[in-house]
């Protein structure tokens, strides 16, 4: 960052910070990951000075050769990562995705059902402060009471009585793995679009730890910096017979120049994520959320669902008397980064909770593996047991710093 030292030294400072930030502390939030230095690179290439409205070989302005090129290199990486017949790498991030889809295939109006917020669904599938919601008529499925994981007979229930005209499956928060072929055939039995918004478990369908729901959806979402490990960012899958209208939809539609560099950037995630080395990557991010929530199991939380078979988990802290917003603070003071989340059926508002949602694939980029996710449970259990003793909190974050020291990252960039 030598450039930006000499020109912006207020910048300067605080880019340092958050480099030092990312480098101490234990990064915790599912949805959250370490790009490779290649895609760090990439975005911050010269393709950010490029306008280059429309498609490969059908563009507004002159001089898009290259840009041409890495585009259809990311189209077509996309394609085969996750063997889709169309794929769309513009959208801007995971909203802009779905944003194209609804428009390409509802009217105002029209009726969706999908995974209500509380249950682990996300803002943009009809939140009403969305434009989701305000657009269209929305209605929810959650998850079963007793089991907290999806009900299908309960989904198809809900699909006939409402005869919507698209079904959203995919989710922020939910822990267990989704059965799209279950979602294509209730879409089937009332004449619905399936459209999956998979960005949570990109990461895990490219490795073929989850099970795609390519073969099944008319429209996949996803962004490109979850568990797929590649710069901010959104795109879509689908059937070649929507592919003219969602590439509409996106531009001009709802978005002007596309941001070549993060598609470049986009282009050499859809590389990584094909390779050997990022298969075992997800095996162990599995694996981790597996070890951390058992072992936060033992000491006296309650995890939603009774575990997981994702990347992410959801912690119910009432038997601790705490809630998120509380832990999640305390956790910061601890060098602990999370967030807090609504538990299934929460008598709390979004804005405390009774949970929070914890992920292991930044840590899991770092290189931890089982005996740290059972450290990391530990300081957890102990930031939470002494959360009115600010000393055993500085302790603990010491401890935090003492193992993030083990993993560095990005010990190539430097910090102030
Ligand atoms: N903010 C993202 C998440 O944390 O899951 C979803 O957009």
């Amino acid at each position: 960052m030598k450039h930006i030292e000499k020109i912006d030294p207020q910048v300067y400072r605080i880019l340092s910070d958050e480099l030092l930030r990312e480098q101490k502390n234990l990064e915790l939030i599912a949805s959250e990951n370490f790009t490779s230095l290649a895609v760090l690179e990439a975005q911050g290439s010269v393709m950010t000075n490029k306008y280059a409205e429309g498609y490969p070989k059908a563009r507004w302005y002159g001089g898009c050769l290259y840009v041409d090129e890495v585009e259809r290199l990311a189209i077509e990486r996309a394609k085969k990562l996750f063997g889709a017949e169309h794929a769309n790498v513009q959208a801007h991030s995971g909203t802009q995705a779905n944003m194209a889809v609804y428009f390409a295939c509802l009217k105002a109006g029209d009726k969706i059902l999908a995974l209500d917020l509380a249950c682990g669904g996300h803002l943009s599938h009809g939140h009403p402060h969305s434009f989701s919601g305000q657009f269209y008529k929305v209605f929810t499925y959650g998850v079963d009471k007793k089991t907290e994981c999806l009900d299908y007979d309960e989904i198809l229930f809900l699909a006939k009585k409402h005869k919507p005209r698209l079904i959203l499956a995919g989710a922020s928060a939910y822990p267990r793995k989704m059965d799209f072929k279950k979602f294509r055939q209730i879409c089937d039995k009332v004449g619905a679009y399936l459209f999956v918004d998979m960005a949570h478990i990109a990461g895990l369908v490219a490795a073929g730890l989850h099970p795609s729901p390519v073969p099944y959806a008319d429209f996949v979402t996803s962004t490109t910096h979850k568990t797929l490990r590649g710069p901010r960012g959104g795109f879509i899958l689908c059937k070649k017979e929507f592919a003219k209208k969602i590439d509409l939809e996106i531009f001009p539609g709802i978005q002007g120049g596309p941001l070549m560099h993060v598609i470049a950037a986009k282009a050499i995630a859809f590389k990584e994520a094909a390779t050997r080395a990022f298969r075992i990557y997800q095996e162990r991010v599995v694996e981790n959320a597996r070890v951390l929530s058992a072992a936060l199991e033992e000491s006296g939380f309650r995890i939603v669902s009774g575990g997981t078979d994702t990347h992410l988990f959801l912690v119910d802290l009432r038997p601790k008397g705490i809630s998120g917003k509380e832990a999640s603070d305390v956790l910061e003071q601890a060098g602990i980064t999370v967030n807090k989340n609504l538990i299934p059926f929460d008598e709390r508002p979004p804005a405390v909770t009774s949970g929070i949602r914890l992920g292991t694939p930044a840590v899991t980029t770092r290189g931890m593996r089982e005996k740290e996710m059972r450290k990391i449970a530990q300081f957890i259990h102990l930031a939470i047991e002494n959360r009115y003793h600010p000393e055993k909190l500085s302790a603990i974050k010491k401890e935090v710093l003492a193992l993030t020291k083990k993993f560095p990252l990005y010990p190539e960039l430097r910090s102030r």
